[in-house]
């Protein structure tokens, strides 16, 4: 198939609303459904010139509002390793959105390929896939067109978790090579995670029955798919919110953002002392664990708390195995509880680097570790292996049983563990690898460190854009004065920590905050929120402490 502008004008799908402003922001574009065709087309035209630019290696365009109410769609690409599309392309993924007609898309499109310098002739090669919002077949079909008209080879994966694209892509640009990632089918997937999983708890006690809620999402197939690879004397697992046909349920009052939101169990989840819970999101890149203490208090096991629990767990192979050479180290953003970071750094003694939150910032960041486990406090995050890392856990030779095991088991981890992104699936079955390694349950995991009281607050602006941050997003350099009125609040506060920054994926600021006690922490994001409201141009009602 040739490119042609010609064709990418004829095919032109206009826009249905035209005032909408497209933004390609932390993870795509993503807005109400309704106004997303004009996009899918001008996503399928960048995908395309991507490849091309890439000298035809597969692109990947995932469909999918994650969390997001089920009105909503997005849409993202994924770059050849696996990895979110590489940041200086996201202007050029905005500025085709908001080209409204034919002639303006076209000169967009040829701006790229000149500044670029993409040779046109070169092949295209694009996979997709998508979740099981009732817009997607349609929004697929805005997406095909744009392939089509701009000439790209695709293949139509169907229904699909976040991750398993990524994995997908990975494996299509590494088949052949030395670092093949993998078969590139959804049995190839599966397979790998089992047989990874069945090496890590091999001679262990099973643990007893986890329960997932899928957030009546993608991931609840997907999941049981995968678990008819394993028997049940390897694992036991019960799937609740699995209604992926019932309109209206998707990420309603469930999943990993429901519950981390709330600091609570689902609603319908029966949620019972001794048990183990896990959420996943609409799109399975994000798990949260829960259970209910022995006080019968809900207890979070966020995105944090999985960080200390794979760091520790890598370092003691990594000691056991003696090959300690290896730099572990973990990334985390400024939501990262401070106690999680004090136990990182003055229990473990791991470096431990904040980046600017979203996925591929963490993802970067890791990559400068030897292995690399990175989280957001909200449960997206993995562990990263670094070339040189695999080659010292594959060609280390033992001296004793105990470094075999040690050796074996860190082998099982990187097999384990989705090395492109984030992964509910894949995150979860590290959880229940180091818990039954360890025989834990989730109050023995929880007691590496207690979490200080926080909360999250949100402030609408009239322009967020003028709260710009600095040393990853921790300080605010504007509006003016504003930082400095900040600390003075977060001063009087014992273990007071407070941030405010323009959320990428809502119209608002978000306030976090941090102290010693509930009551010292809720003063503290009301007194911020406050202040932000007051120096940054709130609207609406003033925040009140509630
Ligand atoms: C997106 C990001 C997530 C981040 C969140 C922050 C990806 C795949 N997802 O969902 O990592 O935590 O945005 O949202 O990068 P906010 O900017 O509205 O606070
Ligand atoms: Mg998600």
């Amino acid at each position: 198939m040739s490119f042609s502008l010609q064709a990418i004008q004829d095919n032109f799908v206009p826009h249905k609303k035209e005032d909408f402003i497209y933004t390609y922001g932390t993870a795509g574009f993503r807005s109400i459904a309704d106004v997303l065709d004009s996009v899918m087309y001008k996503v399928g035209i960048l995908a395309t010139l991507r490849s091309k630019k890439l000298g035809g290696a597969t692109i990947g365009v995932m469909i999918t509002a994650s969390h997001n109410p089920e009105q909503d769609n997005g849409v993202k690409l994924v770059d050849p390793r696996g990895e979110m599309l590489e940041q200086s392309w996201e202007a050029y993924a905005t500025k085709l959105a908001n080209s409204k007609t034919p002639e303006t898309l076209a000169q967009a499109t040829e701006e790229i390929i000149a500044s670029q310098k993409i040779n046109v002739d070169q092949p295209a090669n694009v996979i997709y896939g998508f979740d099981t919002r009732p817009s997607c077949p349609e929004l697929v079909k805005n997406l095909e067109s744009g392939l089509q008209a701009s000439g790209a080879e695709t293949k139509n994966y169907g229904l699909l978790t976040t991750p398993m694209l990524h994995y997908l892509v990975r494996c299509l640009n590494t088949a052949g090579t030395s670092d093949a990632y993998g078969e590139p089918t959804a049995e190839g997937y599966y397979h790998k995670l089992a047989e990874a999983y069945k090496t890590a708890v091999k001679g262990f006690t099973r643990l007893s029955t986890l329960h997932v809620d899928c957030a009546n999402g993608v991931g609840a197939p997907k999941l049981r798919e995968f678990l008819t690879h394993l028997s049940e004397d390897v694992i036991s697992v019960d799937i609740s919110n699995d209604q992926i046909t019932t309109q209206g349920a998707l990420n309603k009052n469930c999943g990993a953002d429901y519950v981390k939101t709330n600091q609570r169990a689902p609603p319908n989840v029966k949620i019972q002392p001794g048990d183990r819970f896990c959420s996943f999101d609409g799109d399975a890149d994000r798990i949260v664990y829960y259970y209910l203490g022995s006080d019968q208090t809900f207890r979070l096991l966020d995105g944090d708390k999985i960080a200390g629990l794979a760091a520790m767990f890598i370092m003691d192979l990594v000691n056991d195995a003696g090959i300690d050479s290896l730099k572990v180290g973990v990334v985390q953003t400024a939501y990262a509880n401070g106690s999680s970071t004090n136990y990182l750094e003055k229990v473990l003694k791991i470096p431990v680097s904040c980046v600017s939150t979203g996925v591929k910032h963490l993802h970067h960041e890791a990559e400068k570790y030897d292995v690399g486990v990175y989280f957001e406090a909200n449960g997206h995050g993995t562990v990263l292996f670094s070339p040189s890392a695999l080659n010292t856990i594959k060609t280390t030779e033992a001296k004793t049983p105990a470094q075999n095991r040690a050796l074996q088991q860190l082998a099982a981890l990187t097999e384990l563990i989705n090395q492109t992104v984030g992964d509910a699936i894949s995150d979860m079955l590290l959880v229940e690898t180091i818990l039954t390694n360890r025989q834990w349950s989730p109050e023995e995991w929880d007691q590496a460190y207690t979490d200080l009281p926080n909360r999250l607050a949100k402030v609408v602006v009239a322009d967020r854009s003028v709260f710009t941050t600095t040393n990853a997003e921790r300080q605010l350099v504007s509006p003016a004065g504003l930082q400095a009125e900040i600390d003075a609040i977060v001063a009087k506060y014992s273990q007071g920590r407070s941030f405010v920054r323009a959320s990428g994926t809502e119209d608002a600021v978000r306030v976090y905050a941090e102290a010693a006690t509930r009551a010292e922490t809720d003063e503290l994001t009301y007194k911020v929120a406050q202040a932000v409201y007051d120096r940054g141009g709130g609207v609406g009602a003033r925040p009140l402490m509630s």
